[in-house]
């Protein structure tokens, strides 16, 4: 492995040593980590950044660089590593010794909103690769917008046998195989080791094989040998599919006793290895320790991108001034000007002509107009187009080979597509928006937690958002996904109640920057029960008077969604009898929750009955109504009938809230 790659002769073993060695002390030092994948994958990764990766160090965040994301993200030290050694600012030695302390830029695994450098958050077996689908995506659909001055980079992705073992490794290989993505190139460390010892006991896929029948090139190559690496490299970025280089290693590369073995996995190798290892690949120097002349040569290749960086400025700089601000306003997630003048015109023409529709079409009228408004609002459905209703007449829809559209068909593949619209955000350029049925979160949900914990503002269409939708039956009613989604921190959930509070959470999803929404939208159709349009979004403290009480109020109704329509019938029926009665929408009970104590005071009222109706679990409405609040609602999994008679079944009806305001009132 006598490669050289600068004039003072540090090779390629050089180079790669200084990455493992950087790992085994960190992880020594923390006392804990994962140092066999640094030490195996360290030929792999040093000929993808000091041959290929189109990066400067010095701006890890141009938009046109190479990705190189960490799928493994176990292997955390490596990445740490390479950042450290290509010169990534605030990337110091002293972050690599504080490796998994608190507060530190080396946290047990990679997280984009903490570490410059780092794309996206890992860890989470398979979600980087399929989070990298989004990337690679991104990057042609740009491209196709803004030309290859501007754009034209690849992803590159290191993934583990864990990564490609976990399910949706196969959803996102066979939609970036369908979609021919061939700027995308996987690394796989096959190093035949897992935790629980050699992947034989648990597998025995042809992952060549699989990859292949997915429509991707797939090699094998000796992922030691930098030659080898090097041309099986050159030869996926001429390929017209992404490709797969299955990359031969050993886990812990070089420790005398743990090499090769689950024991190099996720420990500390120890003293004695340690110095094994070192002695192995002749490295005589102190912990944490680089040569000046192997610094030097790592710094060189945290440059080579410097050159083309410079150049793709200038062409930047050359384009018409419209075209530039418009592509920087779009790279850095910058939201367009027309939007909230776009949904007060909308609000208003509600008004004027109100639609009695259901929540999910009452989306599609809204789309209509912030597709306009928004150009890089990119929609799509995991095979449900037609029952989200998220496809507008204005968009198209992208295909294998031809990137111009703003429409994604995702295929069967909740996941894939949840982890796919985190790689097309983090790319930049794009708001993702993907669809299917509330109740299959539960397919997206892993992918849906990456976007919350590391800030992604995506959007999620999730129709049928109650037993609502009838006849499908319990299989297809959620009842618990609302409660679920509104207990993840930093997942916005809006319930709409009607046409206008629907505009109302698209403008907040797509004003928000730093985390995701979940739209819940009916099948059925509701009434419009606003009467009032206007500028001010009524739905950003999360819950509103909606219809106040005749008199003095001695009951609240709290309701979301398609139950808004009960609360005011329920209002009514109160009132006939002299009742006073206030009704609250709560298009967001999260967001609400999360308004100042003042504020939820005010809209929380003095009433001495609280009622919340939701065609769900009561989970999270005591903290309005209190323990011994009224809760109209569901109390268990649906049934398989017409909508209405359901709402009947489960006491989900005007009648029902009115008996029990009265019965608890006569207490
Ligand atoms: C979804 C998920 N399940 C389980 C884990 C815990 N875990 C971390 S690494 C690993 C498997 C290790 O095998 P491999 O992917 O081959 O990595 P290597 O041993 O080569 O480092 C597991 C099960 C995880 N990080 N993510």
């Amino acid at each position: 492995m006598q490669d050289t790659v600068s004039a003072d002769r540090v090779t390629h073993s050089d180079l790669a040593n200084a990455v493992r060695v950087l790992a085994m002390d960190a992880v020594e030092q923390a006392k804990s980590g994962h140092p066999g994948l640094p030490m195996g994958a360290a030929d792999m990764a040093t000929v993808l950044f000091t041959k290929f990766m189109k990066y400067d160090a010095a701006d890890p965040t141009w938009p046109d660089r190479d990705r190189f994301i960490l799928s493994a993200g176990h292997g955390s030290m490596l990445l740490y590593a390479l950042l450290h050694l290509t010169g990534v600012k605030g990337m110091t030695v002293e972050e690599l010794k504080n490796f998994r302390k608190l507060d530190s830029k080396t946290p047990g695994h990679p997280e984009n909103f903490m570490t410059p450098g780092v794309e996206t958050t890992t860890g989470p077996l398979g979600q980087g690769i399929a989070t990298a689908v989004g990337f690679a995506l991104a990057e042609r659909m740009l491209n196709a917008e803004y030309g290859s001055d501007l754009v034209d980079h690849y992803t590159y992705v290191l993934a583990s046998d864990g990564d490609l073992m976990e399910g949706i490794s196969h959803e996102a290989i066979a939609l970036a195989g369908h979609l021919k993505l061939n700027r995308m190139i996987v690394l796989w460390d096959d190093n035949g080791i897992s935790i629980d010892g050699p992947l034989s006991i648990s597998d025995s896929v042809d992952q060549v094989k699989r990859f292949q029948a997915c429509g991707w090139n797939a090699v094998r190559v000796d992922g030691h040998d930098p030659k080898a690496l090097q041309r099986a490299i050159s030869r996926a970025q001429k390929s017209d599919r992404p490709t797969l280089i299955a990359c031969k290693t050993t886990i812990g590369y070089g420790a005398p006793k743990k090499a090769g073995t689950s024991k190099a996995h996720g420990e500390p190798l120890g003293a004695e290895e340690l110095a094994g290892a070192k002695t192995a690949y002749g490295w005589g120097h102190a912990p944490f320790e680089i040569p000046d002349n192997i610094r030097d040569a790592w710094a060189k290749a945290g440059k080579k991108g410097r050159r083309q960086r410079k150049a793709w400025e200038e062409r930047l700089k050359a384009l018409a001034p419209e075209t530039r601000a418009e592509f920087e306003r779009r790279v850095k997630g910058v939201r367009p000007e027309g939007l909230a003048e776009a949904i007060a015109k909308l609000k208003d023409r509600l008004i004027a002509e109100p639609q009695n529709v259901a929540t999910r079409k009452a989306s599609e009228i809204a789309l209509e107009v912030i597709t306009e408004a928004v150009p890089e609002l990119v929609l799509g459905s995991a095979d449900l187009t037609p029952s989200n209703n998220t496809k507008t007449k204005n968009l198209t829809a992208i295909s294998p080979g031809n990137y111009a559209g703003r429409y994604i068909h995702y295929g069967i593949r909740e996941h894939g597509m949840a982890a796919a619209m985190n790689g097309i955000a983090l790319h930049g350029g794009y708001v993702p928006a993907g669809a299917t049925f509330l109740v299959f979160t539960d397919y997206a949900r892993p992918a849906m937690r990456i976007a919350s914990l590391a800030g992604i503002p995506a959007v999620y269409v999730m129709t049928h958002d109650s037993i609502g939708l009838g006849e499908d039956g319990p299989t297809h009613q959620p009842v618990e996904h609302l409660a679920a989604l509104r207990s993840m921190p930093k997942m916005r959930v809006f319930r709409p109640a009607d046409a206008i509070e629907t505009a109302e959470a698209w403008q907040m999803a797509l004003e928000r920057t730093d985390g995701p929404t979940t739209l819940a939208l009916t099948r059925q159709n509701l009434p419009q029960v606003r009467k009032e349009g206007g500028a001010k979004n009524l739905s950003a403290t999360g819950a509103y008077e909606l219809s106040p009480a005749n008199g003095q109020a001695r009951a609240t109704i709290f309701a979301s969604g398609s139950e808004v329509e009960i609360a005011l019938a329920a209002q009514k029926l109160l009132e006939e009898q002299s009742f006073a009665v206030r009704v609250v929408s709560v298009p967001s009970l999260d967001l609400f929750l999360a308004q100042p104590e003042k504020v939820r005071r005010e809209i929380i009222g003095d009433a001495p009955v609280k009622v919340a109706v939701e065609a769900a679990v009561r989970f999270g409405w005591d903290s309005v109504i209190g323990p011994d609040g009224i809760f109209v609602g569901m109390h268990g999994f649906g049934a398989s009938a017409p909508y209405k008679d359901l709402y009947k079944h489960f006491g989900i009806t005007a009648e029902a809230v009115a008996e029990k305001v009265l019965r608890t009132h006569n207490l």
